[in-house]
């Protein structure tokens, strides 16, 4: 990571819009201004132009009580018939929604007619099974279009969906629905991953083991992988044969602009992930407001891909609502990249001309390894726009993705945000932003953003410190589901009003910004954000392990990957070691107890952690030596003498 940033603070090329894409940009200049001039009036105009609304605002925002926000509150409005109804009604009721790959080559094309219908069905269905607004469903789906129905679903009952991404155990997904207080499961018998069919439904049965709470009443399960599954008469129920004999026919009630709808659980500082909680007329503005214009999105004609799964933010707002709001025409696919064959997403492309795609560095980075020989065997040329997110984007990889998938000359724009900010914050607008490979460059209109050491003074020039956000924006977080202490502490306690994101960025001469990675305990890896300390708190729950660190350690593919330090319990560690290969099995361990991308790359048993007189691990040093570098600065070390110990364990 550190060579990564070295390379981007020397990164000095720029790229100038062509006047053929700036001649049909969506964005122009006039958006800057008129977020200058009045950035409520801004918004305010955003949420009328984009959405429908079944009852006029007349309040834009209410910050009355921070850090809980308010925004276009005395205002109603039906999310799914924003996504769908409104737009058959506009006669686009043949226009495709969906070009769905299965990983196994089958396929569906679903037209917003289609789409409408069926979320029709499901809400009916869902009903029946007495989901009443406010109550929580839980979605644990592979990528098929159920997914999306399923969600559109539970909104338009104005229910509040929480989706658990399927490579989750089932301990992740019990603590999950016990946390909501989940009524309804939506999951499928299984889904197609690497030409193999993963189990879903099984996992669901092993969660409902082990939630505590014993709040969910009904599973609706999806037939998709075709594998055998236990049958509970008493609470289960198959999709075909509840949602498909529903009726289509559904009358959506609007519920206000602050009405909850989803929450969507993510790693934090502590060992319990955070159920970020979402509303809906600000969420879905500045979702559609983003994808429109960081997208250049023209619905008419362009096939848009987002390749982030349902289960994380990326596919919540740039697969389900934004594009859906604007009536975009979009790939889904099913399984992975490199299956059957490395260039699977080339060929995507391809078959369905697509024009915008938008997926991870990660992603990007290990096709370069394969070589450009791959991407090159297909047609890529009706690709128009690329996008980037989930983590910063090395400038090589900015390059590589720019000339070898964009063939040399299209925008590529980097989008930082998160899962707490509901949709983009800071990235280049193609048509108008000079474009630096690296960056993330500028807030969208109307985002406030600024950089401030740890002391809340603002930080000039090339120094860098911590991201804030220093407005309310419509799509913020409002809240963490049933902790408002540790939503208030979490992001507001440092510095007062202003949102305090948890990553460093600096800003260049020209103004732009440069993101630096988390500052906190957060890890990233292959843009999916894990936390030390529930990686440290499953390996402790070991009975082996005495004491665990863990650390995220630079990797040439996922960004991040989890290094971890165990030392095991003295009365286990001659049995343990005899038996096993400790390691493997506490790397198993940790994919079984919280999923499979939280499986460390290494596991290295020591006898000591380094640690402070008052306690506190160094993870600093522990991450020195995952990364192969000279060891830093031990002087506040208790025994000064200890990362010797412990390098010579870990070589
Ligand atoms: C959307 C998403 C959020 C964290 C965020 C930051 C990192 C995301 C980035 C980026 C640099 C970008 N991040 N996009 N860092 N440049 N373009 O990824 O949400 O899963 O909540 O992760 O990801 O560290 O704080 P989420």
């Amino acid at each position: 990571m550190n060579a990564q940033i070295d390379h981007a603070l020397e990164e000095i090329r720029r790229f100038r819009p062509s006047p053929e894409f700036a001649a049909q940009a969506v964005a122009d200049e006039s958006l800057y201004e008129s977020a200058r001039a009045d950035r409520l009036g801004f918004w305010a105009d955003q949420a009328r132009t984009l959405l429908q609304w079944e009852k006029p605002f007349t309040r834009t925002l209410d910050w009355s009580n921070p850090p809980f926000a308010k925004w276009f509150d005395d205002g109603e409005l039906n999310v799914a018939v924003n996504c769908l109804d409104r737009h058959v009604e506009a006669g686009l009721g043949d226009r495709v929604a969906f070009y769905w790959e299965g990983e196994p080559g089958d396929s569906r094309i679903i037209t917003y007619a289609q789409l409408t219908d069926e979320v029709k069905r499901a809400a009916n269905a869902l009903a029946d099974l007495g989901v009443r607004e406010g109550d929580r469903v839980a979605i644990y789906l592979p990528m098929i279009p159920e997914a999306v129905v399923s969600m559109l679903a539970v909104a338009r009952l104005g229910a509040i969906h929480s989706v658990v991404f399927g490579g989750f155990s089932a301990d992740s997904l019990a603590s999950r629905i016990d946390d909501a207080e989940a009524s309804v499961v939506i999951t499928a018998d299984g889904g197609y991953r690497k030409g193999r069919v993963f189990p879903l439904k099984p996992v669901v049965d092993e969660a409902l083991g082990k939630a505590e709470g014993g709040t969910v009443r009904k599973v609706l399960v999806v037939k998709r992988g075709e594998n055998e599954v236990d049958w509970n008469a008493d609470r289960d129920l198959w999709w075909h044969e509840t949602v498909a004999t529903a009726s289509n026919e559904h009358e959506a009630q609007a519920f206000g602009a602050e009405h909850p709808l989803f929450i969507l659980y993510t790693s934090g500082t502590t060992g319990k992930p955070k159920g970020i909680l979402h509303t809906s007329g600000g969420y879905l503005t500045q979702a559609a407001f983003t994808h429109r214009n960081v997208f250049d999105l023209h619905p008419e004609r362009d096939v848009y891909w987002c390749t982030a799964d349902v289960g994380w933010i990326t596919g919540h707002s740039y697969v389900v609502y934004g594009p859906l709001a604007n009536g975009a025409t979009q790939v889904i696919y099913e399984g992975t990249p490199d299956t059957p064959h490395p260039g699977r997403w080339w060929e995507i492309v391809e078959k369905y001309g697509v024009t915008i795609l938008y997926t991870a560095p990660t992603a990007i980075r290990s096709f370069m390894k394969l070589g450009r020989q791959i991407p090159h065997e297909f047609n890529l040329r009706t690709l128009r726009l690329l996008g980037s997110v989930g983590e910063p984007i090395n400038p090589e990889a900015w390059i590589w993705y720019r000339h070898v998938i964009g063939g040399g000359s299209i925008p590529v724009v980097d989008t930082w945000w998160q899962t707490e900010t509901g949709a983009i914050m800071i990235s280049a607008l193609p048509g108008i932003t000079d474009l630096k490979p690296g960056a993330a460059q500028v807030p969208v209109p109307g985002i406030e953003v600024a950089i401030l050491d740890d002391d809340g003074t603002p930080v000039h020039g090339e120094g860098g410190g911590l991201l804030v956000i220093t407005e309310p924006w419509p799509s913020m977080l409002r809240g963490i589901w049933g902790d408002p202490e540790r939503f208030k502490e979490t992001y507001w306690e440092k510095f007062g009003d202003k949102y305090f994101a948890g990553d460093g960025a600096r800003r260049d001469e020209d103004g732009d910004f440069w993101l630096l990675g988390r500052v906190d305990d957060v890890m990233n890896v292959s843009g999916h954000r894990l936390s030390t300390a529930e990686i440290e708190s499953s390996l402790v729950a070991h009975p082996w392990t005495a004491e665990a660190a863990v650390v995220g350690a630079a990797d040439e593919t996922t960004g991040q990957a989890v290094v971890a330090f165990v030392i095991l319990k003295q009365s286990q560690a001659e049995a343990a070691s005899t038996l096993e290969d400790v390691s493997e099995v506490l790397r198993k361990h940790v994919a079984s107890q919280i999923g499979a991308i939280a499986r460390p790359r290494q596991v290295f048993i020591v006898n000591e952690l380094p640690k402070t007189r008052s306690g506190k691990i160094m993870r600093r040093l522990l991450r020195d030596l995952a990364e192969g570098r000279e060891v830093g600065d031990t002087t506040t070390l208790a025994d000064t003498s200890i990362m010797q110990v412990i390098s010579a364990q870990v070589r």
